[in-house]
């Protein structure tokens, strides 16, 4: 495909960058339109949770996506969509951060980043929003395990400037979504930044829960749990939450 092409939508406040882009999806909007926000009333993470951060104090963005790719690979956009904000926070502030298999980006265990990728539509092609919030001085909620760029890096990155670069780096990633070969490439990236796999983990669905060492990431970017000596994989629509694991959890 020809290079892509960014068009940056910006509000000061709006529900949801995530809702708003799909609405302009599902209108026929072009790949490469993007939604950027300095608040948002309704933000959105995985599961009916919310991500929450006060005005001017994070990256709230979505991008619309339309890549050559089955439903069940959507995982790998998370990917691509990661890969490229952890590259952009580590060209703009120094902090490298790991990424925690489904959707975060973490420092030490602290999240500074989360993604919520949707799919739109699915005509010819897959229509996907993937959204991704990042703290840059907002240290997340109260309780959690959070922090931000600022408090890490001691440096405040502004939205719009990491916006760019995120933009810049998701270009060559987004083009190895529609081959085989750049799928397998950026599925190699993906499990060198991947701080969860060689961890042991209790993987949480809706029913029950198992609990194993997480090897690697399959072509379609399911987690690969080794489960009592045999190799169980995860997507991520199954999965409530993965977490490190003692070997007491059973
Ligand atoms: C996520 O969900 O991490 C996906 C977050 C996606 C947010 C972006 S912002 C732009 C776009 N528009 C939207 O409406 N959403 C996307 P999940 O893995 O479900 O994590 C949500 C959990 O993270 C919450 O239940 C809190 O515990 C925690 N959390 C909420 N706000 C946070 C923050 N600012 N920093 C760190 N953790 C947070």
């Amino acid at each position: 495909m020809a290079s892509i092409v960014w068009r940056t939508e910006h509000f000061e406040e709006i529900d949801s960058t995530n809702t708003w882009l799909a609405r302009k999806a599902l209108d026929g909007a072009p790949e490469g339109l993007v939604c950027a926000t300095d608040f948002q009333t309704d933000g959105r993470g995985r599961l009916e949770r919310t991500w929450e951060s006060p005005a001017d104090a994070s990256l709230l963005c979505s991008i619309l996506l339309r890549p050559d790719i089955d439903v069940d690979q959507l995982q790998l956009v998370v990917a691509a969509v990661a890969l490229a904000a952890r590259a952009a926070l580590v060209r703009l502030s120094g902090v490298r951060p790991d990424l925690k298999w489904p959707n975060d980006l973490i420092v030490g265990n602290a999240k500074i980043a989360g993604l919520l990728a949707e799919i739109v539509a699915v005509d010819e092609r897959l229509a996907v929003v993937v959204g991704i919030g990042v703290n840059l001085t907002h240290e997340g909620p109260s309780g959690a395990l959070s922090a931000s760029v600022r408090q890490l890096a001691g440096v405040t990155i502004a939205a719009p400037a990491l916006l760019d670069i995120l933009l810049d780096e998701l270009a060559p990633r987004r083009e190895q979504l529609d081959s085989e070969r750049g799928r397998e490439v950026l599925r190699a990236e993906y499990e060198r930044a991947l701080i969860t796999l060689g961890q042991l983990v209790r993987v949480e669905r809706p029913d029950d829960a198992v609990t194993g060492v997480a090897t690697s990431v399959d072509a379609t970017g399911r987690l690969v749990v080794e489960v009592d000596g045999v190799e169980m994989s995860f997507a991520v629509g199954d999965v409530v939450h993965v977490r490190p694991s003692s070997r007491q959890d059973g």
